[in-house]
């Protein structure tokens, strides 16, 4: 049995934000803590604040922009984070409804229905609640059947649920299953923190994976190899979660908030992607000549130059890497998604192409495609 990925979707929020928008409202809060502390700071009691750069942005990470769900208020210096109206319970997530707008997309360029789907998995780095599943959810306001369950794994989220996905097909618990990555980043973002405040930003991916023999689409991959790994480490960590309100005194304390080492992370990343990317080519003797595209995990410019040479032996062209982190900023576990998505219309029949995540955790995860 071979299993595919026969379509793919993209939400993209309709507010974005410029580095220029984020760097201006950063430095003006900078500004006015530097000023109201000025008298501690001077005392050596409290360190003032930096500013931040467009120019350090770019150059550190390739980043330019980020779409968001609200954008006023992650640029109001009086609260520096997204306001989301709460919705009724009657109502549909808003997690749940950027995922339906990627899975239609999906389930539109798979040439199926939701009557087809009968599972669904939502793999992200955040749900915004436990339970009721956001899976189930979606799979409620489409209308498939089947069953559906929600998993977490940061940055490799949706290639991991890609894999799961691919099992429960040759299981045969299901024939024809919705992956979907609706990852709303900017509530996890500490706006006041230079060093993380341009990382990241929203948006909804959603692949179909169905068994080849039902799938009909134009453009159609066949998962040749694939190998997920983890690695314990806190050099990415946030420490958000249910038992927050357990210790009052520190709910909403600075490591409640996306933080990382990034020079730690960028170091030890690299050469775990590099052998498992390398190793996942070597087990099906694909020479780097014969790789088409290298869909990477979208996080930083640089991160992916570096593989992607060592990986294929010489610098890509933006054609054979593709690069959307420059428009997206990094959308965790659905970067790859989106540069699979944007960048695939060229390819024919027995291309390869390799689709790699890396991020928190460690957690990394390489599938090697054949376009059908
Ligand atoms: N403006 C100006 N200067 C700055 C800024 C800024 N905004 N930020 C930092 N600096 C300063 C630093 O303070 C430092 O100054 P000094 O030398 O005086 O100490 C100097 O610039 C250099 O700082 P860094 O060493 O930190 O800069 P780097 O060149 O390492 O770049 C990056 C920082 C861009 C963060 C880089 O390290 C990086 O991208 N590393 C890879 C990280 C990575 O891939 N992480 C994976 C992310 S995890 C993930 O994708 C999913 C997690 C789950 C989702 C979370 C949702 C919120």
């Amino acid at each position: 049995m071979s299993v595919v990925i026969s379509g793919t979707g993209l939400f993209t929020p309709s507010e974005k934000i410029s580095n220029d928008e984020l760097v201006q409202c950063f430095n003006q809060y900078v500004e006015r803590f530097n000023a109201d502390n000025n008298a501690a700071i001077t005392e050596g009691t409290i360190d003032a604040l930096s500013y931040s750069s467009s120019e350090f942005i770019e150059k550190a990470s390739g980043i330019k922009s980020r779409y968001v769900m609200a954008k006023d208020d992650i640029l109001n210096i009086d609260i520096m984070h997204p306001t989301l109206i709460e919705r009724p319970n009657d109502e549909l997530s808003i997690q749940a409804e950027i995922g339906v707008a990627a899975a239609k997309q999906a389930l539109k360029a798979a040439n199926k229905t939701a009557a087809d789907i009968d599972l669904v998995i939502v793999a992200c780095a955040y749900t915004q609640r436990s339970y009721p599943a956001m899976a189930i959810e979606i799979q409620d306001a489409l209308g498939c059947n089947g069953w559906g369950f929600d998993m977490l794994v940061a940055c490799s989220a949706a290639t991991f649920g890609i894999i799961n996905a691919a099992n429960a097909i040759r299981s045969g618990t299901a024939k024809t299953v919705l992956v979907i990555n609706p990852e709303i980043l900017s509530p996890q973002i500490n706006y006041r923190d230079r060093d993380s405040h341009f990382i990241f930003g929203d948006v909804a991916t959603a692949v179909v994976i169905e068994d080849q023999s039902t799938a009909t689409s134009e453009h159609c991959f066949k998962i040749i190899a694939e190998q997920p790994i983890t690695q314990f480490s806190n050099n990415i960590r946030s420490n958000i979660g249910y038992m927050n309100n357990c210790h009052p005194e520190n709910a909403n304390a600075d490591d409640k908030y996306f933080i990382q080492q990034g020079r730690k992370v960028f170091k030890e990343v690299l050469p775990m992607v590099s052998e498992l990317i390398t190793s996942q080519m070597a087990k099906i003797d694909l020479a780097p000549d014969d790789v088409k595209r290298l869909y990477l995990h979208q996080a930083n410019i640089n991160m992916n130059g570096f593989i992607a040479k060592k990986v294929l032996g010489r610098i890509p062209s933006l054609i054979e890497a593709p690069i959307i982190l420059d428009e997206y900023a990094n959308t965790s576990s659905a970067g790859c998604i989106i540069a699979l998505h944007k960048h695939h219309d060229d390819l024919a029949s027995g291309d390869k192409m390799v689709l790699c995540s890396f991020g928190a955790g460690y957690s990394a995860c390489c599938l090697i495609l054949e376009h059908l």
